[in-house]
């Protein structure tokens, strides 16, 4: 296998947002697991919304701004300290169960490793370090430097340029469908943790490997 490195999607992949559905559910019965997957399907859509037209605003705010627009829309009352518990519990989301393990596991195999997300440094880190997963990796790669989210290439390009490997060296996981074929687009050996079981985006591009958790990925490594 010719991949010298790997790199991460954060939320969705590493960290679980759809935990947020309990931390939802708890403020807004019977709410919570609507909210939870309508909240990050606005966050996606607005990124794409202001990528698309250059109109960019760091990812907590957008995600905020997601919060408050499925809130309205569910005509759930908001309250400014209910925002605040649902915006606080973004940084510190559980990793999967799987999560740290693996990465523990692809660290004693000196295989270097990185997260390129959406989230600007700030939430980034904070997650990261909640979760105890800094020491896994080397670099942590926000699109917040060209103000691009993924999947525009300008975002996906900073891995190589940080890692000074080319787009084929390097394994790119993520269990969002769309990221995964953004980051096959661009370039990247890529890898899809689907972990809905859920079909492949019609696209006409697949990833080079798919799987259902992150184990999938360190079986790779085994074999190779
Ligand atoms: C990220 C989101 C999009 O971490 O999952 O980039």
């Amino acid at each position: 296998m010719t991949v010298k490195a790997i790199v991460f999607d954060a939320y969705g992949t590493l960290f679980d947002i759809y935990s947020l559905a309990a931390n939802a559910e708890a403020l807004f019965p019977t709410y919570g697991k609507q909210l939870a997957e309508k909240w990050r399907d606005k966050q996606i859509d607005y990124t794409r919304l202001r990528t698309l037209s250059g109109h960019y605003k760091p990812f907590w705010d957008v995600t905020n701004d997601a919060l408050v627009f499925v809130c309205k829309q569910l005509k759930l009352n908001l309250n400014d300290d209910d925002e605040n518990t649902l915006m606080q519990a973004y940084l510190r989301l559980p990793g999967f169960s799987e999560s740290s393990n693996v990465l523990q596991a692809l660290n004693e195999k000196s295989i270097p490793l990185a997260i390129l997300s959406n989230g600007n440094p700030t939430m980034l880190n904070a997650v990261v370090q909640a979760a105890g997963y800094e020491k896994h990796f080397q670099h942590l790669i926000s699109v917040d430097s060209v103000q691009k989210f993924k999947t525009a290439p300008e975002a996906y390009q900073l891995v190589p340029d940080v890692l000074g490997l080319s787009p084929k060296e390097i394994l790119f996981v993520s269990s969002n469908c769309w990221d995964a074929c953004g980051a096959s687009w661009f370039g990247f050996t890529t890898f899809w943790i689907n972990r809905a079981h859920a079909p492949f985006e019609e696209l006409g591009i697949t990833p080079h490997y798919q799987g259902s958790s992150l184990r999938d990925v360190l079986a790779l490594f085994q074999q190779s």
